[in-house]
């Protein structure tokens, strides 16, 4: 069977699962939001993203794959809900395929309003590029995403080839500085003054910024000291499984 074929009864078989990785407000270190990453469950081995959403964009399977994601975060959330956790708002990556069809709008109020949860309960993630693919139709999908009340964040900002112009026509509330320029603070000027620059960008245009891949706590302490709001990475948690993120700290006031 070819990966094509195989991804496409992991689809039918439902046999993927979402992973949380938690997003830590700073000063104070306490959990303000998650990200929701894929894994795949084949043959009782955990397939990571890299080797499969690659596949399935190039295939169009990212589309039904998007919808059981979306699905899956919704029902995790209305559950934590239930039960009387706490419910941070969970960040979901969308890629450009599921961005430029006509119906995501129409399908995720759908969904959020079947599980009756809140746009607020919701971020979506985007890199650049893939905003930038058709800016026009990414405004419009994204604006009405936006005014639904639905937060959208620019994933692994900093590493496309844009223009920064598009920070200003599209509805962003929020950008994740990419951890390639996180990795090397400490050991290279040049990050730092880059990591400075977003953090400035970031304040004076009132966006919300998240540094990924925080893994040291060098790292964290220089991103603390010029002000950086909110963090994740590998120092605070690994993506995990949801019967563990519930224990993280959803079940604490
Ligand atoms: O930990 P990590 O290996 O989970 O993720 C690797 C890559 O896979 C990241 O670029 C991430 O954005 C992507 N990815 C993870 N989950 C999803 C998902 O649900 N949808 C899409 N489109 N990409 C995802
Ligand atoms: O969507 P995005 O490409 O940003 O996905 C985040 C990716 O980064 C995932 O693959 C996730 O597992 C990974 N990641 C999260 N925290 C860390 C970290 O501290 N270090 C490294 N190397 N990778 C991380
Ligand atoms: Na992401
Ligand atoms: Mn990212």
């Amino acid at each position: 069977l070819d990966m094509e074929a195989k991804l496409r009864r992991a689809i039918d078989n439902d046999e993927f699962e979402i992973h949380y990785q938690p997003k830590i407000a700073l000063p104070d270190r306490t959990l303000c939001g998650a990200e929701a990453l894929v894994r795949w469950r084949h043959d009782g081995v955990l397939v990571p993203p890299a080797e499969f959403i690659p596949i399935a964009e190039e295939t169009g399977l990212i589309v039904p794959l998007g919808l059981i994601v979306l699905t899956s975060v919704l029902r995790h959330i209305r559950a934590w809900r239930d039960e009387g956790l706490r419910t941070p708002r969970i960040a979901v990556n969308l890629s450009a395929r599921q961005l430029f069809r006509p119906d995501l709008a129409a399908t995720i109020f759908r969904l959020i309003a079947e599980y009756d949860l809140s746009p607020q309960n919701i971020e979506l993630e985007l890199t650049e590029t893939q905003m930038m693919a058709d800016p026009e139709r990414a405004e419009a999908a994204l604006s009405q995403l936006h005014d639904a009340g639905f937060s959208i964040t620019v994933d692994d900002f900093g590493t496309g080839y844009s223009s920064l112009g598009y920070l200003k026509r599209l509805p962003i509330q929020c950008v994740k500085i990419d951890k390639s320029f996180i990795q090397d603070i400490g050991a290279d000027s040049r990050d730092e003054a880059l990591v400075d620059a977003i953090l400035a960008i970031g304040r004076s245009m009132k966006l919300d910024v998240v540094a990924e891949g925080v893994e040291t706590e060098e790292q964290l302490q220089f991103l603390s000291k010029r002000g950086c709001p909110q963090i994740q990475g590998y120092l605070f948690s690994r993506p995990m499984p949801e019967e563990q993120f519930r224990h993280w700290e959803l079940d604490s006031p």
